[in-house]
């Protein structure tokens, strides 16, 4: 098939392609899974390790038996029908028993391990209700009554235990450094739990293919001391800080004119105000440091862009398709416009 020098082309070009494979396993990569920073994650990571051990000796051994048989046993020149064989019960019964055994040694600690991930430690907990839409998370903390959206903060050291449900349709919760994916469906309530080891910040996506943008449907964990973690708690708990400029005052205005209040609440506790769509809660959005569901970074200039075009950042997102402000051309927002709200969005804390 392959003369010799199309043969080394080949090989070099496959070379290449797994080199640009194994980049995506850097550790530092922010979804990586391969720096666990948690309980569940080390589990599972323990997991894979095993299995992939098994997997590259399994490579080995058949990928070397069948690379030597192909070049000890090639036809040579003059050569005539070589001996013809039938069965060979040792081989038979070795390769029947080892991988029996690789597989009991595989199952083992997948059992082990999926009772550990499947039920949460007693203790103390904090329990976190996740609902999922196109293409963000609301995010409720029952015990205290927070309300918030995209970003999730937890104590450091504490089970943090998780219920899940959908607004709309498929969608799977995935903290790569914390806990594996969690399969999450509307009607139907799903849970998972997790810890964190060390303060920081943990990126999260969805990992179930939701619809035009679930590429865009990421979000953070953000890992508290626990003093940091009461005091985010009783921050969220407060009302929004009032407008402190002209220009906040004057988007705090737009924000009721432009039909904004249809769908996003800026009351702390209440999840949106869901009229006729659920949204993001915004009480205390500007205190946050990412918006659009955990895809930029918060800031005057990026917000600038998400009111301008929600379309053009997000594809296909509710907001782009029915708010007011971006379907009626009578209610289409001015540049003052969008830097009102630029200033009155930045100042809720
Ligand atoms: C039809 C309902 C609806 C209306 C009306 C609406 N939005 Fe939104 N908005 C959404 C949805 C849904 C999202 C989440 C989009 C996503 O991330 O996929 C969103 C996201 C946002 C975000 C980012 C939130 C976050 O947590 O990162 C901001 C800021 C925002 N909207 C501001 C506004 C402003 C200002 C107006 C008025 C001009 C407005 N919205 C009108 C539905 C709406
Ligand atoms: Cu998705």
């Amino acid at each position: 098939m392959f003369n010799r020098p199309h043969l080394a082309v080949f090989v070099a070009l496959l070379a290449l392609f797994g080199a640009l494979l194994i980049v995506g396993c850097n550790p530092d990569n922010p979804q990586s899974i391969l720096d666990a920073k948690g309980p569940v994650a080390q589990r599972q990571l323990d997991l894979y390790w095993i299995i992939f051990w098994m997997a590259l000796f399994v490579f080995v051994v058949v990928g070397g038996g069948l690379l030597y048989t192909v070049i000890r046993f090639r036809r040579r020149p003059g050569q005539g029908i070589p001996a013809q064989v039938h069965g060979n019960t040792k081989l038979e019964i070795g390769w029947t028993v080892v991988p029996a055994i690789m597989l009991a040694v595989i199952a083992v600690p997948t059992v082990i391990s999926q009772f550990y991930i499947s039920n949460a430690p007693s203790g103390d907990q904090l329990q976190i209700n996740v609902t999922a839409h196109q293409w963000w998370w609301e995010v409720q903390y029952p015990d205290s009554g927070v309300v918030t959206a995209n970003e999730l903060h937890v104590p450091v050291g504490m089970t943090v235990s998780v219920e899940l449900t959908s607004a709309d349709v498929l969608h799977s919760f995935w903290v790569p450094k914390l806990a594996g994916k969690m399969d999450i469906f509307p009607g139907k309530t799903t849970s998972m739990w997790f810890r964190a080891d060390e303060v920081g910040e943990y990126f999260g996506q969805c990992a179930e293919f939701c619809g035009e943008s679930h590429a865009w449907m990421r979000f953070r964990v953000i890992t508290d001391t626990p003093e940091d973690f009461e005091a985010w708690t009783a921050s969220q708990l407060a009302q929004a800080a009032k407008p402190a400029t002209p220009e906040a005052t004057a988007g705090a205005g737009l924000f009721l004119s432009k039909a904004c209040i249809q769908c996003h609440s800026t009351t702390p506790g209440v999840p949106t105000a869901g009229f006729p769509y659920p949204a993001p809660n915004l009480t205390h959005f500007g205190g946050r440091t990412t918006m659009a569901a955990g895809i930029m970074e918060m800031n005057a200039a990026n917000l600038r862009e998400w009111l301008s075009d929600p379309n053009e950042v997000k594809p296909g997102n509710i907001m782009a398709k029915e708010a007011r402000a971006y379907t009626d051309p009578a209610s289409a927002l001015s540049s003052d416009d969008i830097d009102n709200l630029v200033a009155y969005l930045q100042g809720l804390r």
